[in-house]
């Protein structure tokens, strides 16, 4: 189990651990935080869960987590005010994910468009990004994490075991769970403490410094069609513009855009 007590007193963060919640099983922790932010002065909320029945995906697809192995965590945002865009909390959220894993284990990951962290083509974790209009103004957002710290291969399923990692697998180390968590909230602080205090600029910088080389092959679906091309760059929506072989540059949306693996034990 987590130790909140332990990750609070090491905590100095000024928005995002405001309050944690801990639950030993939930469907979702998205749903958890969700459930909350319906309550109202959810900013800053951290739901942890150990265990989760319906962890979820993109596009529907599930999230696995054998109990205590990972850690399964979202954070409630609301911006009454757009200080903050969709496209931009999901380019952060990768950097700040990336970065807490590098300061706590030997293992650097890879950010793979949009929100995967890979070591050696194997995914490592994901993050899946939420958002609603708020009744008063601006938007919310749930930021939902999961990564594989404690799994051994006997832990993940065969049909991803060639293409998903822990920390335990890539690292000699011990991991610390407890670590790990304050570390991914410090990192999500340092953006969201104070969104005016960086720019676009920068976000843009870091986040193509921790990401798969610009000129990577890519295979997308969108609206139903495959397109191949190499993504020459990352928009302020987050979405990837990518030079098409057929012709031209187009950048495909988060929302409504999944990458086909050319290999099908690639991740997806
Ligand atoms: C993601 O979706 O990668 C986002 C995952 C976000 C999970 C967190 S856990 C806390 C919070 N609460 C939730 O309910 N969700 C968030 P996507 O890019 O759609 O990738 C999903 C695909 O990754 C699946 O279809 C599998 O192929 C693969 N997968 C599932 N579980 C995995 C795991 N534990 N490790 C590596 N790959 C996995």
């Amino acid at each position: 189990m987590l130790d909140i007590a332990n990750i609070q007193r090491t905590l100095d963060t000024r928005r995002v651990g405001r309050r944690i919640e801990h639950l030993e099983s939930t469907t979702s922790t998205n749903d958890a935080a969700w459930a909350q932010i319906d309550l109202g002065g959810a900013d800053g909320l951290v739901v942890f869960a150990e265990h989760q029945s319906a962890g979820r995906g993109r596009f529907g697809r599930k999230w696995e987590s054998p109990k205590g192995a990972s850690l399964l965590c979202s954070v409630a945002i609301v911006d009454t005010s757009d200080e903050i865009s969709g496209g931009e909390l999901s380019l952060l959220s990768a950097v700040a994910v990336r970065d807490a894993i590098a300061r706590c284990s030997e293992v650097v990951p890879t950010i793979k468009w949009p929100n995967d962290l890979l070591v050696l083509r194997r995914k490592l974790g994901g993050i899946l990004v939420e958002s609603r209009a708020n009744g008063g103004g601006g938007r919310v957002y749930v930021v939902g994490i999961g990564i594989n710290c404690l799994q051994q291969r006997g832990h993940i399923s065969p049909d991803l075991i060639d293409r998903a990692t822990s920390l335990e697998l890539e690292s000699k180390q011990k991991i610390d769970r407890n670590e790990l968590a304050a570390a991914v909230l410090a990192e999500l602080d340092g953006w969201l403490a104070d969104p005016g205090g960086w720019t676009y600029e920068k976000l843009h910088r870091d986040w193509l410094l921790r990401a798969e080389p610009l000129g990577w092959r890519v295979r997308l679906q969108h609206a139903g069609k495959i397109h191949s091309g190499s993504v020459v760059d990352i928009d302020p929506n987050a979405a990837l513009v990518v030079q098409l072989d057929e012709g031209g540059i187009r950048a495909f949306n988060v929302a409504d855009t999944t990458v086909v693996p050319d290999d099908p034990s690639a991740t997806e």
